[in-house]
């Protein structure tokens, strides 16, 4: 059956309809994301194109979540995901690109039409935006496609760019159930949040029943303050609360949830600022509690922080990198709480990864070099979609990005491995850790990095070894370190290698920089183009914060060259 010509028709005379930009837009690390100025035909396409994918894969559903993440409130963006929950693959990114570029749409969607060999016109997509001024504008103009294409598609309002992949794949396993002849039923909300509170509760009853004692808690620190970057988290604030204090012993406030002043989002507050600039957040003096968090606008990015008043600058931070060492210090207790002959049947059945990028510091692959070395160290590409590619080659891993971004992950078969490993059991002991590691591990959403399953892993790891934010601080010293960015005339000059270490051009300037990076102890420095800004970024350590400072200098005198 051919594509129905009225439906084609109705689709360009509606896109006829919003101005045309003379730009070329990108699919970049994070989706399409740019200025909200320039994104109505953008949005418009880009849910034309999220439903012929649906579509080409027998109505597979499909989510679309409209957000700039920890962008200021100027920009906007759009990331779409697919099978599972996850991100679309690169093949799909460019049909994606070429329909929002197109100078043709007729012509392009019945090639694309062609090319995903559609033969029947049902498609489902769930779909949320975040708090930004120009997320409900861009929202109807993707509605008013999918009408147009009778998409089967739930609008969720405003929630989180993790819950929204989540109800993404909570959607696949309905409609896995119902049957491609019924009518969808979406699943609500509510499924994402009792998820995570009954993943926490299940931790926490199941560790303090069989492990320890709550009243043996000491250095747990049992307030936690959360910066909510006046976006997102701002409006599931309560759900939060609710999980964390039915559950424990903690005590949880709130800094950074006014949504009502647009211009606030991530602005002085929230992950992205709180990791870059080393500072604490707006309205941190106002509140007391010495462990605190960030979360970015959308709620995928998570860093904690401790606040002393007498630190002003260069705050101690535990960043995504440190949150990664954490989660694999825990897998590693976990393993070796296992009698000796379960151990070594625990690493030949399970491969462990741990995945950083190159912006995570020095000291973190020291440390896990040495404390940890039954687990692989990957280095990856910046942008989760690089770092999952890498941890898919392990059973069980971890990604993360030093901002904050990343999860647990394991493979569809590891509960498979799990029972073989429990059919090996010598005693009840091990069959408790078993399961301890395994509820660990449901803490986590499986469709991407979620800042809140990380709170609930964060929280899990520092009560299971009775940590204060100092003990995680004090795991291991961290490099002197800055991470900047500069703008520069044209920073497609700057291409850098694949593991983003260094550049392959400019050639001299790669040379210089390395050559001063040898005159300090430690001293390490690289730039790059950014995927997402229109900037280079310099990341630089060294032995004392001074020659950090001095190497990031001279290589911004030398960037004024560019
Ligand atoms: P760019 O702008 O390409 O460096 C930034 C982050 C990435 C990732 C993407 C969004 C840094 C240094 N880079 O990418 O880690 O989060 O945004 O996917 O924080
Ligand atoms: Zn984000």
């Amino acid at each position: 059956m051919s594509f129905p010509e009225e439906i084609l028709t109705k689709l360009v005379e509606i896109d006829n309809t919003i101005p045309t930009i003379d730009f070329t837009f990108a699919y970049g690390t994070a989706g399409f994301r740019y200025k909200d100025s320039i994104l109505d035909k953008c949005s418009f396409r880009a849910a034309i194109f999220t439903s012929l994918l649906s579509m080409s894969k027998n109505s597979l559903p499909h989510g679309i979540m409209i957000t700039a993440s920890h962008n200021p409130y100027q920009d906007n963006g759009i990331k779409i995901s697919g099978d599972r929950g996850v991100m679309i693959t690169p093949e799909e990114e460019e049909i994606a690109v070429e329909i929002v570029n197109s100078k043709s749409l007729k012509e392009t969607l019945e090639s694309v039409i062609k090319k995903l060999n559609i033969t029947q016109f049902r498609s489902i997509i769930v779909l949320a935006h975040d708090t930004r001024r120009s997320s409900p504008k861009l929202a109807e103009l993707m509605k008013k496609a999918l009408d147009v294409l009778n998409c089967e598609y739930n609008f969720y309002d405003i929630v989180t760019t993790p819950c929204l992949q989540f109800l993404n794949l909570i959607s696949i396993l309905a409609f896995e159930k119902i049957g491609i002849k019924n009518k969808m039923i979406f699943p609500p909300v509510d499924d994402y949040w009792n998820f995570l509170a009954n993943a926490y509760k299940d931790y926490n009853n199941f560790y303090y029943e069989h492990f320890s004692n709550k009243s043996e808690l000491k250095n747990y620190d049992r307030e936690l303050c959360i910066d909510c970057s006046c976006g997102i988290a701002a409006v599931v604030k309560e759900n939060i609360k609710k999980i964390m204090e039915s559950n424990s012993d903690l005590k949880i406030s709130f800094i950074n949830f006014d949504t009502s002043v647009i211009e606030n989002l991530n602005s002085g507050c929230g992950a992205e600022n709180t990791q870059k600039m080393k500072e604490y957040p707006l309205n941190k003096q106002e509140n007391s509690a010495v462990k605190n968090l960030s979360f970015d606008g959308d709620v995928d990015r998570v860093v904690y922080y401790k606040y002393d008043p007498n630190i002003t600058k260069n705050i101690p931070l535990i960043d995504g990198d440190r949150i990664l060492v954490m989660y694999g210090t825990i897998i590693n207790y976990f393993i070796s709480l296992l009698s000796e002959n379960l151990q070594q049947k625990f690493h030949e059945l399970i491969s462990i990864g741990l995945v950083i990028t190159s912006y995570a510091n020095g000291s973190v692959q020291k440390y896990i070099k040495e404390k940890l070395p039954k687990i692989h160290l990957e280095i990856s590409k910046s942008g989760v979609k690089n770092a999952i590619r890498i941890a898919n080659q392990y059973d069980l891993s971890s990604y993360f990005e030093s901002n904050g971004h990343g999860t647990i992950h394991v493979q569809h078969n590891i509960q498979e491995k799990f029972d073989k490993l429990n059919s090996l059991v010598e005693n009840s002991k091990d069959s408790q850790v078993l399961e301890l590691m395994q509820k660990f591990i449901g803490l986590f959403n499986t469709t991407t990095g979620d800042a809140i399953s990380s709170l609930l892993g964060v929280e899990s790891v520092l009560k299971t070894f009775d940590w204060s934010v100092d003990d995680a601080l004090n795991l291991y010293p961290e490099l002197p370190a800055i991470n900047t960015k500069v703008q520069i005339k044209d920073k497609s000059v700057f291409k850098c290698d694949e593991r983003e270490t260094k550049l392959v051009q400019p050639e001299e300037f790669q040379k210089q920089i390395e050559e001063w990076a040898k005159n300090y102890e430690n001293g390490r420095i690289f730039v790059r183009a950014s995927g997402t800004e229109d900037v280079v970024r310099i990341y630089c350590e060294a032995d004392t914060m001074e020659h950090a400072e001095d190497l990031v200098k001279k290589t911004e005198e030398l960037l004024k060259n560019y």
